[in-house]
């Protein structure tokens, strides 16, 4: 994979169908917003505050007014131009000023970094069941559902009103929790309670950048009007309701991972616009405040940010110490490499699968061969005569004539909602969305057209295709009676868009970390919101279907509220190394998990540990642990200057005096191996693991080397003896390349696997050859 690629591939890391929508501008009705003004966070050393200033606010204030022409009136300058000021996740302020303003400031004493305010993008019931959660045994059961432990999402807002949020049988939230519900329009402290324990909102941010335009199509409130927040909470938390649907689909009841989980909603990001780092980061100081046990972030930025000026990494670095589980979604940049986001080590990142549910839809054509697809048209179709059916390869409003599609089935490639819309208009009967890009392969991302419809994979597609190509009269008949199929299809699939590593900001570290469903989730929905997103649509629903990684980050927030429960005393880091080490990389048909976009095995690269198995995860025998010092030495590992160190570590830290040696390495559960391009490169690893049963073990280490022929990995001791509880234990792990490199970069997997009679510890091994230092 080349840096050039890199950049091409960062894309919006919003729900598909969204992305789709709006690249081709499809909701005309909402103008593009340009940026007015620059914004900056500016990351202060309070112990270096000048002692004449008796608050922090005092010197932040002067730092404005030395500015040159702080003093000239600037109409278009707002004051006072500092908008938020942070004393949790960070020591510092936001403030509007220009980049050469910025620049000045950060020549101060005392200022330890500039950032400049940058958006981030949201990422876009049948899931708990799917990943082995039942109500009658096991983990559920014996967490009580998550119950006092509470999970704070950044996101576009909540709809209180849903019956997800309903906190019938709940109990109060404990005095520990100091957190708010905000008043705003539509939106008064009457609408928390035992479930939304607490609602905020922070918009100056996108107000510095974006002025006004902020509240255009938004609620200046906790207020949910883009949907997403309140699809994201009711997947982590959301009560049970029975017989939850969208049109008729997915029928069943609906609930979150921790149903018993309490919610605190920060909204952050705001309808076209996106979320501000300046408004993310002053969530994060407050949830951290509040009292939150688990931060739930389903957004990620477009651009890839070096940790030391990623305000974000920075902010929820605090958040880890504070104890809090920090969960972000992996992004929707796949299936290209290189392309996960949100990558430092103290978050878990979590990449999309499929579950075993299609939304089945026919297509029969006539020469009487039946195409399977995917519908998310809930009107009744079936027994429709057959209708001749035409291709429009792109179809664009300037291809559509009225003429030549009026009464027909249209084919057309990656179609969005508003092709729907288009064709609808001009008097289509239906609509066939095909894929013939190999690379999305067989993911299908359900969209929500408002006529007859359906979508292909890739191998539906090339069908369709020569079946019109053989015959002058092509016909066609579209099949669907509303029933979802559960278990016809392997699952998970790795969703083709799910973004993958190698993690570019630091090869030597796997990310994701995990894989959990993101594809065609049922969740809650904002009644007043259409249900496509786009103004236009008149449909109205209490429930939605949405694909993303940001569907998939919420399952294991959720997750890590039934583990926080039944073990308190678990550090973050053990909470994801007992979800990693236990994960499944076997699917419903016992076979390797694939990656949907060439129906080939999945690699760590794509899905981290595995499938979240929460069960599992209850019991792991054994953790690897991590906190502030590893996570301090290993900022050092990436030749941080000590300027850079300090944005983490407010203690002055020389790397030099950290002591390590050549097999040093951060305790994480994953291995990730570069070799240069020499034969017989040998690489050393250790790690520390920690045992977490109640009783003596012994374990013995097995290597599951998928790449045999291409590398030796030999794990000494090769047994381990545990007696006590959080007993601690070294090993080692000698990896040596048979091979030398080529001048392009290669991959090959392994498993190292801790085991014995009761338990299995597995952490998967990626290793790279990599001559040209395509990685740092
Ligand atoms: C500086 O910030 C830290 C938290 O980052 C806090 O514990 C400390 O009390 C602050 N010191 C001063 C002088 O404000
Ligand atoms: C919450 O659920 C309970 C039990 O299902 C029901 O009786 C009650 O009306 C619901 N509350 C609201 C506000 O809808
Ligand atoms: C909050 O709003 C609801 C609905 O508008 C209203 O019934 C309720 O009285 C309000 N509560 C407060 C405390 O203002
Ligand atoms: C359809 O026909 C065209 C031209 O005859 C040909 O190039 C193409 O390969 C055919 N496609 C399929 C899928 O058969
Ligand atoms: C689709 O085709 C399959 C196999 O022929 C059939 O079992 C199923 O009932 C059909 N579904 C609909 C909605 O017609
Ligand atoms: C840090 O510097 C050392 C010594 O120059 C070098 O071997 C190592 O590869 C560097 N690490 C990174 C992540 O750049
Ligand atoms: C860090 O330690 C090294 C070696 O002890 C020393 O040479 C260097 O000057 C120190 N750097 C700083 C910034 O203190
Ligand atoms: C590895 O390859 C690079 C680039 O081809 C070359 O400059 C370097 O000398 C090689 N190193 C070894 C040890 O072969
Ligand atoms: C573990 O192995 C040691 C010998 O190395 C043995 O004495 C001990 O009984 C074993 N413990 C368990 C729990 O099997
Ligand atoms: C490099 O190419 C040679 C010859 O094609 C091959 O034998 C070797 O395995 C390749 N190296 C890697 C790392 O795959
Ligand atoms: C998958 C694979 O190649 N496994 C091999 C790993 O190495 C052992 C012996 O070292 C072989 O027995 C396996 O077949």
């Amino acid at each position: 994979m080349n840096l050039f690629l890199r950049t091409i591939f960062l894309t919006l890391l919003f729900d598909l169908t969204f992305v789709t929508a709006w690249k081709s501008s499809a909701f005309p009705s909402q103008p593009v917003l340009v940026p007015q003004r620059t914004s900056y966070i500016v990351h202060t050393l309070n112990t270096s505050r000048p002692a004449h200033f008796l608050t922090q606010n005092e010197w932040y204030s002067s730092l404005i007014r030395s500015l040159p022409h702080s003093n000239k009136p600037d109409a278009t300058v707002p004051k006072p131009r500092i908008f938020y000021v942070y004393e949790t996740a960070i020591q510092g302020f936001a403030a509007t000023l220009t980049p050469e303003e910025a620049q000045m400031i950060s020549e101060n004493d005392g200022v330890i970094g500039v950032y400049e305010d940058v958006m981030f993008n949201i990422h876009t019931t049948h899931s708990p069941e799917f990943i082995g959660l039942n109500p009658d045994y096991g983990i559920w059961k014996e967490s009580n559902l998550g119950d006092d432990v509470i999970i704070g999402l950044l996101d576009t807002g909540i709809w209180p009103e849903s019956q997800s949020f309903n906190d019938s049988g709940l109990n109060p939230v404990g005095p520990r929790w100091q957190g708010e519900c905000e008043v705003g329009i539509r939106f008064n402290s009457s609408m928390c309670n035992n479930k939304l324990v607490g609602a905020r909102f922070f918009r100056a941010g996108a107000e510095a950048i974006f002025g006004s335009q902020v509240s255009d199509n938004d609620y200046l409130s906790p207020r949910d009007h883009l949907g997403h927040g309140t699809h994201t909470s009711s997947t982590a938390t959301g009560s049970p309701i029975l017989g939850a649907n969208f049109y008729g689909q997915e029928t069943g009841t609906a609930q979150g991972m921790a149903p018993n989980a309490k919610i605190a909603m920060y909204k952050v990001c705001w309808g076209a616009i996106g979320c501000a780092s300046s408004d993310i980061l002053a969530a994060v100081d407050k949830a951290i405040e509040d009292g939150v046990d688990i931060l739930s972030l389903s957004l990620g930025s477009i651009q890839m940010i070096p940790y030391y000026n990623d305000a974000i990494a920075i902010g929820v670095f605090a958040a880890e110490r504070h104890r809090i589980f920090v969960v972000c979604s992996a992004g929707n940049s796949g299936p290209h490499l290189t392309t996960v986001v949100n990558t430092a080590p103290w978050i878990t990142t979590v990449a999309a699968g499929s579950i075993d549910r299609t939304l089945q839809a026919n297509l029969t054509l006539g020469s009487g061969e039946v195409l399977f697809g995917e519908s998310l048209y809930f009107g009744v179709i079936s027994g429709i005569e057959m209708l001749p059916i035409i291709s429009i390869s792109f179809c664009y409003s300037d291809v559509l004539i009225a003429s030549e599609i009026m009464g027909k089935i249209v084919v057309c490639r990656d179609a969005t909602v508003s092709t729907g819309f288009l064709i609808q208009a001009a008097g289509g009967a239906g609509l066939v969305s095909i894929n013939v890009d190999p690379s999305l392969g067989e993911t299908i991302v359900a969209k929500r057209y408002t006529l007859p419809s359906l979508s292909l994979g890739y191998d539906e597609s090339r069908k369709l295709i020569a079946y019109m190509n053989s015959t002058m009269e092509p016909m066609a008949r579209l099949e669907y009676d509303g029933h979802t199929v559960i278990g016809k299809n392997r699952a998970p699939q790795v969703a083709f868009y799910s973004s993958r590593g190698p993690n570019y900001e630091m090869p030597e570290l796997l990310k994701p970390d995990i894989l959990a469903p993101g594809n065609n989730i049922l969740a809650a929905w904002p009644s007043e919101t259409p249900v496509s997103g786009d103004p236009s649509d008149p449909r109205r629903s209490d429930f939605n279907i949405m694909s993303g990684t940001s569907m998939a980050c919420p399952h294991v927030a959720g997750t890590a509220a039934l583990l926080r429960h039944l073990k308190p005393t678990w550090s973050p880091a053990m909470i994801r190394s007992a979800m990693m080490t236990t994960a499944l990389v076997l699917d419903n048909r016992d076979r390797p998990i694939v990656a949907a976009d060439n129906s080939q095995d999945a690699t760590p690269l794509a899905f981290g540990g595995g499938h979240v198995y929460p069960q599992a995860a209850l019991d792991p025998g054994l953790v690897y642990d991590a906190g502030f010092e590893d996570y301090a030495q290993w900022l050092c590992k990436l030749n941080y200057t000590s300027e850079q160190m300090r944005r983490f570590v407010s203690l002055p830290i020389n790397c030099s005096h950290v002591h390590y040696d050549h097999s040093w390495d951060l305790n994480y559960p994953s291995f990730v191996v570069v070799f240069k391009n020499q034969t017989g490169h040998r690489v050393v690893r250790r790690r520390t693991l920690m045992k977490v049963s109640d009783f003596p073990e012994n374990y013995t280490a097995r290597v599951v080397n998928l790449s045999a022929e291409k590398v030796s990995v030999k794990v000494r001791p090769e047994m381990l003896d545990f007696v006590g509880t959080y007993e601690k234990r070294d090993y080692t792990v000698e990896f040596k390349s048979k091979i030398g490199a080529n001048t392009t970069v290669e991959y090959g997997f392994a498993y190292v696997i801790w085991e014995n009679k009761e338990h299995q510890v597995k952490s998967p091994v990626v290793f790279i050859w990599d001559a040209v230092s395509v990685f740092k």
